[in-house]
């Protein structure tokens, strides 16, 4: 199946062709003239919201054009702390623009409870049908930077079904086979092929 994924996250994109390439499926950017995807993302409805809103304004971008009828993919994520309830949450994306790695680091220091997770909900629609998956990556939040590799929040978290690294420090094809991401991908794949769908 040819999948087109409305984000302006090459991250994402990289991860959702290592996950849906080994189900046999292929990933490419919506659009595929280089424009970047600007959401209207209204963030402080919580992440489902969020993913609801991106298929829509998705679905309505590419209606008219060659690309209807596509699968499309969209996805919303965040890192959330077991401390600071809904923080950084849906507003993952801003905090980290706004903080840095440095700031969040130095906010955790307040909390004597490192733990979290990474959140993400994924919808696929083919402008009939919508399905949608959800996906959580437990780990804690390290108090240092590790690692140079993946992107926002992974120098500094240490997923549980890991083996005591950063998401940063490990290779990307390891990260893709627990990530949040990686869960919700894979829900959405069963989905899309079960026979009563
Ligand atoms: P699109 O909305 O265009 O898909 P985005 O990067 O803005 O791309 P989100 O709105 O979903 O994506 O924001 C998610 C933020 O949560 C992201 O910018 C990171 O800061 C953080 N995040 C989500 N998944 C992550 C991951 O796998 N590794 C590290 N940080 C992640």
């Amino acid at each position: 199946m040819r999948i087109l994924f409305a984000t302006s996250n090459q991250y994402k994109i990289q991860e959702a062709r290592d996950i849906f390439g080994e189900l046999g499926h292929t990933v490419e950017p919506l659009p595929l003239d280089g424009l970047i995807i600007n959401f209207e993302e209204p963030k402080h409805l919580g992440l489902d919201s969020v993913a609801e809103s991106k298929i829509d304004q998705a679905l309505s971008l590419i209606s008219g054009t060659e690309f209807e009828g596509s699968y499309i993919l969209v996805e919303d994520s965040g890192v959330f702390t077991s401390f600071f309830k809904d923080w950084p949450g849906a507003s993952s994306a801003s905090v980290l623009s706004n903080l840095g790695l440095d700031g969040f680091l130095e906010k955790m220091s307040e909390s004597n409870n490192r733990e979290g997770e990474y959140r993400a909900v994924a919808i696929i629609s083919d402008g009939q049908k919508k399905w949608k998956a959800i996906g959580i990556c437990k780990g804690i939040f390290s108090k240092e930077r590790l690692g140079e590799g993946g992107f926002g929040y992974d120098p500094v978290f240490i997923p549980s079904e890991g083996d005591g690294r950063t998401f940063a420090q490990m290779e990307p094809s390891l990260k893709s086979s627990f990530s949040h991401r990686a869960k919700a991908l894979k829900s959405l794949s069963f989905l899309i092929d079960s026979p009563s769908k």
